[in-house]
């Protein structure tokens, strides 16, 4: 097991432009937060660092619907987000914000050692302006008609309509979104740091790294194709760029955010940076979602190796896939979220965090059901876990009132005991390897052992006869190092019952995870049930009506990756003649408007071009890069229509454990048959 005395966690710092959702809990704050609570169990220092992110576009756009100014946003969501976090018992070290004036002037210093290092350049492009607001729009700030269909309502960044993505400049007749007025192309100087200068340096660092295959592949590709980036942004609401005369400017927001890590520590204490950001010996640990990938495991580590302060760069970068909703992604707008309130107002945040840790979707994504959280919370939570600790403390509140003295132990009490120890020892390393999931795993299998063990023991049954006092005693003895045991492996997921369990066994204070089999318990105090069990939720707008959600869904277990399936039965060699497989190329890959899964591409096969639709967009973070690419499809599959537009033909890929991958050729001809 490593042995690391220090840990330095970040967890992404979420846009202050709404509040945080059950879906940002799973994917970044909670396996964090677990991770951090179970260094500190082992008596180890973790430093748990995290904070609003508080500029850019994403913020500026809320407010303005909003009608609020962007300080006003932020502070409104900041508070709010810090509060639900406790709620949830995110334990941050410190929860800053991006918007504290020394995080501008950190990052200001920063950028001016990237521009005297030589890794900044400045270039003149063409932006749209806005002659009547007096700005410069980008993005989602505009809206025009789409050059590729032709629809009027396109938006700067992507067409809704036909899933064309372009730069806002590419729109015919551009106007603003605010305002609807004309706008036109004017001259402006933006800065772009050199990525591309970084590539070497950065592949042979990541080639040191351990991260998820998926995050691997991923970011060895995006390193392969590194271009400069544009880090400055026409903007009134950012880090203003420390250079004269470019007043209206301000630092791209992915620029400032990473660096808000630091900031956040320096807000803690100076002297926190020095033990942890400063020190080699410290081991630095990212959670961030599928979405932030390249950011953490290339860009800003090239941010780090192009300024002069020797600053930790990431050791283990966590990355995790999305929790969906009803098979979609997340998202307030369409209604498709569950809001943390109103469901704290139904849910405890130990039943909460069970469940999500439960499900988490460390290698896939994975969806929410109401259906299903009630049947785990109620079985497993309640039934087998809770309800072990209970019937061990009742029991030996109400038949021996003091704590059981342990006689002779017999072959069946110690191996069980060994079987929990070895258990514990698993636990500890499902922590270790950033799995929660399977941690809550091991812990429910302890408590299954538990249960079995109680009821083969029948200690009820001894309860009479007096000159079995000491067989009774000796057996809740047992049971109670098994209690122990389990408040150890329980504690960094459902913190609150946890302290409360050990309060019953006469410890105000957890005890740390080393000693937790072996610590005398002093007195028993009276227990109380741990975990209440769940009824459905009554409707609640605000919670996505979630009686309708318990119905539409019927009780589901993760599924199990594709290549643990048994092979389907034997066909003959006829029956594979009948797939008519063939190479294709790739002319056009875009993304089909208003899906969160369908990618739409168009592809030539000997000449003849033809549609397919491919339900991989989640996997395909530039869906431009695929144009050019040969792949192969199943050419004589039966058209059928989806959101409207015939597929005709299924593209080969392989999803796995993370890792996508298209099948695909490099010399073979376009039409070309394979078999
Ligand atoms: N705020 C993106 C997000 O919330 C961004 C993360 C910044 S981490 C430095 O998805
Ligand atoms: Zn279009």
């Amino acid at each position: 097991m490593r042995q690391h005395n220090k840990t330095l966690i970040t967890a992404a710092l979420p846009y202050a432009n709404g509040q945080i959702h059950v879906g940002h809990l799973a994917g970044a704050y909670l396996p964090a937060d677990i991770y951090h609570r179970y260094l500190v169990g082992k008596g180890e220092k973790s430093l748990f660092i995290c904070g609003s992110d508080e500029y850019g576009i994403a913020i500026t756009i809320k407010a303005e619907e909003a009608k609020r100014t962007p300080q006003q946003q932020v502070d409104h969501f900041h508070k709010i987000n810090k509060k639900l976090f406790s709620r949830m018992g995110i334990d941050f070290s410190h929860y800053s914000r991006t918007s504290l004036p020394h995080h501008a002037e950190r990052t200001q210093a920063i950028f001016k050692e990237h521009l005297r290092n030589g890794w900044i350049e400045k270039k003149t492009i063409h932006q749209l302006f806005s002659p009547a607001e007096g700005r410069f729009l980008a993005d989602r700030y505009v809206v025009g008609t789409c050059p590729k269909c032709g629809y009027h309502e396109a938006r700067g960044d992507e067409c809704t309509k036909c899933g064309a993505s372009f730069e806002a400049t590419d729109l015919l007749n551009p106007v603003s979104k605010m305002t609807k007025k004309p706008l036109e192309l004017k001259e402006t100087e933006h800065y772009f740091f050199r990525f591309d200068l970084f590539k070497e340096r950065l592949k042979k660092w990541l080639e040191t790294k351990n991260f998820k295959p998926a995050t691997m592949n991923f970011s060895r590709q995006y390193i392969e194709d590194l271009k400069p980036r544009c880090i400055t942004r026409d903007l009134d609401w950012g880090v203003p760029l420390p250079i004269d005369g470019t007043k209206g400017k301000v630092l791209y927001v992915w620029y400032d955010a990473p660096i808000g890590y630091i900031s956040a520590t320096y807000d803690l204490q100076a002297e926190c940076v020095n033990e942890y950001w400063l020190d080699p010996k410290t081991r630095y640990v990212q959670f961030v979602g599928k979405d932030n990938t390249t950011f953490h495991s290339v860009l800003f580590p090239a941010m780090i190796m192009g300024q002069d302060t020797p600053y930790k760069l990431v050791d283990d970068l966590v990355v995790n896939e999305f929790l969906n909703l009803k098979g979609e992604k997340f998202s307030k707008s369409s209604g498709n979220s569950l809001d943390l309130e109103s469901m704290l107002r139904w849910i405890s945040s130990d039943q909460l965090r069970f469940y999500l840790s439960l499900i988490a979707p460390e290698h896939q994504d994975c969806d929410f059901s109401f259906e299903d959280l009630i049947v785990r919370v109620n079985s497993e939570l309640v039934g087998k876990l809770g309800n072990f600790i209970h019937r061990t403390l009742t029991f030996i509140q109400s038949k021996i009132g003091s704590v059981p003295k342990v006689g002779v132990l017999e072959v069946g009490d110690q191996e069980f005991l060994n079987q929990i120890e070895a258990l514990l020892d698993t636990g500890a390393a499902n922590y270790e390897n950033f799995s929660i999931k399977k941690a809550v795993e091991t812990l429910l299998e302890m408590a299954q052992l538990s249960n079995r063990y109680f009821d083969h023991q029948k200690p009820w049954s001894l309860v009479k006869d007096p000159l079995a006092k000491n067989r009774l005693e000796t057996i809740l003895a047992v049971c109670l190092k098994a209690v122990q045991a389990l408040l150890a492996q329980m504690g960094p997921v459902v913190p609150v019952a946890t302290k409360q369990a050990w309060g019953f066994l006469g410890h105000a204070v957890v005890p740390p995870r080393a000693q937790a089999m072996s610590i005398e318990v002093e007195r028993l105090e009276p227990p109380l049930p741990l975990f209440q069990k769940l009824e459905p939720p009554v409707k609640d707008e605000t919670m996505s009506e979630p009686t309708e959600a318990c119905q539409l869904q019927t009780a589901k277990t993760t599924p199990m990756p594709d290549h643990h399936k048994e092979l389907t039965p034997m066909i003959e060699f006829s029956d594979f003649e009948k797939v008519d497989l063939r190479v294709a190329l790739v002319l056009e890959c875009v993304a089909v408007p208003k899906s969160e899964k369908l990618l739409q591409f168009t592809l030539d096969v000997a000449g003849e071009k033809r549609v397919i639709l491919s339900g991989v967009r989640q996997f395909v973070q530039d869906s431009a890069a695929l144009v050019g690419k040969k792949v192969a499809i199943v050419a004589n599959l039966k058209p059928r229509k989806m959101m409207g537009i015939e597929s005709h033909g299924m593209i080969l890929s392989v999803m796995e454990e993370g890792v996508f991958e298209m099948l695909s050729f490099s010399s073979a001809p376009s039409g070309g048959r394979i078999g």
